[in-house]
């Protein structure tokens, strides 16, 4: 059935619930000269790109090739619409490999008609820590789907992983392949309840009229606990120590110091956006909440071209309820102007998705390790990782 999945070491349905494999690598690292050192073969009339995601060229070129074939909804009503910032903060974190944001273009006229990116990352999977690549933006042009392109491009940015000495990933899709760690839903809490009726996210329930729906979702014009503020570099260290010491009761998290914090949290405009309370008598910064933005365009209507959407990225509450950090989480993106606030049943999420009017979606998405393997698979609220 997997033709190509079933060569690749990743978990294999038929070893499914078998819990004498041990826990850890599949294949153990090869020494660096054997890892094959020219690129994969493509067909004839393609070439290998290392995109240069600094240039403002090679990002429109990233940028546009995503906006017109990238991830779809199951009805292909949106369509991801990462922006550019977006994809330059993704793809530069700490330590960043140029080498692992790679591009297939078509020799007779250049054009950027393929892409996958790795990012280095460290993850602790239950005690160990273990360096990894996250691999994501996964993308072939429309017009040149079902050749099996995508294996090569895989192929080729596990070898530009190898070749930095890592020997696993991680990384999520919304297709089942062999084999997930665990499958989380995800939840929608409309903040424009009639735009998101008008351009078919969402419709109007039963026995509801717009009016109603309008006053279900309302939310207080400011938020309500004392000290709620934006994050700013100087909280870079209290951030950390919060979101080390939660993440540590999670069976897979990223491991992250202060560099990654200051990366991944700081707020910059249009790409994430962290908040946190800050006790007004000791000072001390007690709870965070953060959430990055991707739009979608929607597909086919008159009136609107860009579905505005939070998604809810890592949230830490020790002092403020997580509810009441959350609720004050909708508010503010609801005066940044955001149609809809998402959120995966990830962490401690379950505690708040009912109660805070956030409805279950239409899609799922399944998380996976490369050349790790878990005994069994995880619950949603066992996983303490975001991928963008
Ligand atoms: S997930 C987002 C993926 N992108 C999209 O969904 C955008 C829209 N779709 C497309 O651009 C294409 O449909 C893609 C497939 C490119 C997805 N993950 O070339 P094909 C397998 C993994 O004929 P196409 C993200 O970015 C499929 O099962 N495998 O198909 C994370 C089949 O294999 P098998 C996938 O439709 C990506 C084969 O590809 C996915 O033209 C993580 C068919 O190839 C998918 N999302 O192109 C990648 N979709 O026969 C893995 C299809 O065996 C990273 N396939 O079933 C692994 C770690 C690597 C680093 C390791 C370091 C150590
Ligand atoms: O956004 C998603 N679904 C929406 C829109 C559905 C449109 C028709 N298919 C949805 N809306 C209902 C909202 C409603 C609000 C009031 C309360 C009840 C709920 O369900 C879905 C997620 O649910 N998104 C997608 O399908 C996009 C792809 C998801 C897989 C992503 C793969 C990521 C790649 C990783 O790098």
């Amino acid at each position: 059935k997997h033709k190509f999945w079933e060569t690749q070491p990743v978990g294999q349905y038929k070893d499914l619930g078998d819990s004498s494999l041990p826990e850890g690598p599949i294949e153990l690292p090869t020494p660096l000269q054997e890892v094959k050192q020219e690129p994969y073969n493509l067909p004839s009339q393609y070439v290998w790109t290392t995109c240069d995601m600094t240039s403002e060229e090679t990002c429109n070129e990233v940028y546009n090739l995503l906006k017109n074939n990238y991830v779809e909804d199951d009805e292909n009503m949106f369509r991801f619409n990462y922006s550019k910032e977006f994809l330059r903060w993704a793809l530069h974190p700490p330590g960043y490999f140029q080498s692992w944001h790679i591009g297939v273009r078509a020799k007779a006229n250049k054009k950027l008609v393929a892409f996958i990116t790795g990012i280095p990352a460290r993850l602790r999977v239950r005690n160990e820590v273990v360096k990894m690549a996250e691999v994501n933006f996964l993308c072939v042009h429309k017009k040149l789907r079902s050749k099996r392109l995508a294996p090569v491009l895989i192929k080729e940015v596990t070898r530009r992983v190898h070749l930095e000495n890592i020997w696993q990933a991680a990384y999520t899709a919304g297709v089942i392949i062999p084999t997930p760690i665990t499958t989380c839903q995800y939840w929608h809490r409309s903040l424009n309840p009639k735009k998101l009726i008008d351009v078919g996210f969402s419709r109007l329930g039963a026995r509801m009229t717009m009016s109603r729906t309008i006053k279900l979702y309302k939310l207080p014009d400011s938020t309500s606990t004392p000290g709620f503020r934006k994050m700013e570099l100087r909280d870079v260290p209290a951030v950390t120590r919060l979101l080390r010491e939660y993440l540590s009761q999670f069976a897979v998290a990223p491991d992250l110091d202060e560099d990654d914090v200051e990366h991944w949290m700081l707020p910059t405009k249009n790409v994430v956006d962290t908040f946190l309370v800050e006790s007004p008598d000791t000072h001390e910064i007690t709870d965070i909440c953060s959430f990055y933005t991707l739009p979608s365009t929607i597909l086919g209507n008159q009136n609107y071209s860009i579905l505005k959407a939070a998604y809810s990225y890592y949230n830490v509450s020790t002092k403020t309820p997580l509810l009441q950090l959350m609720n004050d989480a909708l508010i503010v993106a609801k005066q940044m102007d955001y149609d809809v606030f998402n959120a995966l049943d990830v962490m401690q999420n379950e505690s708040f998705l009912k109660e805070l009017k956030f409805g279950p979606g239409d899609g799922q998405l399944h998380y996976y390790l490369y050349n790790y393997r878990l005994r069994e698979a995880l619950r949603p609220s066992e996983l303490g990782l975001v991928l963008l």
